[in-house]
């Protein structure tokens, strides 16, 4: 065991990192928290939108019900993150990309922060902040940084979308069962803050370990699969990860 700045990293955890060739990492909302994006479920309260919880303004039935204040909800969203910086959580998952054979980057996250880390073929499960779709020919079209986007579909006309998987909606085709392929494969999985209660990406580490994956959450909270895993490291993302990195190369 070594205790790098209050974090117990086990001799076992380095010598696995040292030797992976199949990784995989999930992360959630946690590890953009030190960029500033704000948690969904940070200090206990669930995040509240003009008095109605996310995950009703974040609904299908919303989208059908009021489409313009789905829609001043992300725009919102998104004007703050005009101005956020990937951390160095990102950052070192960017660079794991080149350190191992077979590195899959699987997010809850829809803001864009690792591909500006400069990651690569992200697996997205819940979309994306920076994309719209056609609520009837499911044209999608990008919204650049600015926020500017077309409120009808440049090809048929008709309303567009945030392009993100609301409550109630099916994952984008594909992309969870790849997520699950790299879980059944990977010999190593890193759960990064994500408080694991969204299904179905919160089954994706429990499918890594029944698949005989060494499972490593890192959080400075306990989590519903904190006793699946078989290492917790507790503490933020931003100075857990180059700890691995850093310690593993002694
Ligand atoms: C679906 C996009 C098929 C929009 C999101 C099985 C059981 C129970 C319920 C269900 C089930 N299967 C399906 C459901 C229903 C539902 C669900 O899971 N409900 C939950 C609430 C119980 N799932 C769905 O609807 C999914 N679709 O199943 O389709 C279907 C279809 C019809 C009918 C039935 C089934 C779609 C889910 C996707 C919804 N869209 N996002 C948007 O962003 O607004 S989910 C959204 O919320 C995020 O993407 C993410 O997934 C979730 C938030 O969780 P986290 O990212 O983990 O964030 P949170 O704030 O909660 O936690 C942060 C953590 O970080 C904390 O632990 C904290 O301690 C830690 N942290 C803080 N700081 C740091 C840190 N960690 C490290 N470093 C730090 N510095
Ligand atoms: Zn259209």
């Amino acid at each position: 065991m070594q205790l790098l700045n209050q974090v117990m990293i086990s001799g076992n955890l380095l010598e696995r990192f040292r030797n992976a060739e199949r990784l995989l990492a999930l992360t959630g909302a946690g590890i953009s928290a030190e960029s500033g994006v704000p948690t969904f479920r940070g200090g206990g309260d669930t995040a509240v939108w003009k008095g109605m919880p996310f995950d009703v303004v974040s609904s299908a039935q919303m989208v059908n019900r009021d489409l313009p204040a789905v829609w001043e909800w992300f725009d919102y969203r998104r004007q703050l993150l005009n101005a956020l910086k990937p951390n160095a959580a990102h950052l070192e998952l960017a660079s794991w990309q080149s350190r191992f054979r077979n590195f899959n980057l699987v997010t809850q996250n829809i803001d864009g922060l690792h591909q500006l880390a400069g990651s690569r073929d992200v697996i997205e499960l819940h979309g994306s902040i920076w994309s719209a779709r056609c609520t009837t020919c499911h044209s999608r079209q990008q919204i650049n940084r600015e926020g500017e986007r077309a409120d009808a579909c440049l090809d048929c006309g008709d309303p567009v979308r945030p392009d993100v998987v609301l409550f109630g909606e099916m994952l984008p085709a594909g992309a969870f069962e790849t997520a699950a392929e790299a879980a059944r494969s990977c010999e190593l999985c890193f759960v990064i803050g994500t408080s694991a209660l969204v299904y179905p990406a919160a089954a994706l580490p429990e499918i890594a370990r029944d698949s005989g994956a060494f499972v490593c959450e890192v959080n400075p909270e306990i989590t519903p699969l904190s006793n699946l895993c078989h290492e917790v490291l507790t503490g933020k993302a931003g100075e857990v990860l180059p700890l691995i990195s850093a310690a593993a190369k002694v």
